[in-house]
């Protein structure tokens, strides 16, 4: 069993850093239904977004306002994230997935201008990073019912820096070398805002 059961407070001294290693890894699909201690890890980690989305406990506990967390980002080998959203009205969606794939996804490409930002990276990284604008994912939930799920702009670019975290990839590989504002070519791309 991992520290990480569902009474534990992951605070950021329990998210690895870039250059660590398990940050470059394929991360390892978990058994469907998800284990006991996959389900904890989960709302330890869910628990995290919460609190570090809550004015008094993030600044009590130095947290980082985040929309999403991946498992490796606490050093779990297991293809599995927590994002916290916010629908329409304001109101908080919560989504806990495990095994999540991009089944399709738009053409159409977006970004946010400021750039992306990590959990993982403590320093400013400007430049493009160019997403999907629509994205289709497969996944399933803590019961392991089987989901299907849609996401567009800001939400889209939440589930695709999260599924790169799995896939041992960080934003700033998606910054054109060259010039970091570059966008691709030949694609249709338009800012977030
Ligand atoms: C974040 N949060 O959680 F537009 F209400 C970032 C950090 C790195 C700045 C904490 C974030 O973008 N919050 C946010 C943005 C808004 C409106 C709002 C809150 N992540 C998650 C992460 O590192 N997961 O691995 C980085 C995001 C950058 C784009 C998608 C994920
Ligand atoms: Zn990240």
């Amino acid at each position: 069993m991992s520290k990480f059961n569902s009474n534990y407070m992951i605070t950021m001294d329990d998210i690895v850093r870039e250059g660590d290693d398990i940050l470059r890894v394929v991360t390892e699909p978990v058994s469907i239904p998800p284990s006991e201690e996959d389900r904890e890890e989960m709302i330890s980690m869910m628990a995290f977004l919460k609190n570090s989305q809550d004015p008094i406990i993030s600044k009590k506990y130095k947290l980082r306002a985040g929309v999403g967390l991946s498992a490796n980002q606490i050093g779990l080998n297991k293809r599995m994230f927590a994002a916290l959203l916010s629908d329409d009205q304001g109101r908080d969606r919560e989504y806990a997935l495990f095994n999540p794939k991009i089944i399709s996804h738009s053409t159409a490409m977006t970004y946010l201008p400021e750039s992306e930002g990590c959990l993982s990276v403590d320093r400013s990284v400007q430049g493009f990073v160019p997403r999907y604008e629509k994205v289709q994912i497969k996944a399933y939930d803590a019961e392991g019912n089987e989901l299907k799920l849609r996401f567009k702009g800001f939400d889209a670019i939440v589930m695709q820096h999260e599924l790169d975290h799995l896939n041992g990839i960080m934003f700033y590989d998606r910054i054109n070398k060259d010039n970091p504002f570059k966008l691709p070519e030949g694609v249709q791309i338009s800012s977030l805002y």
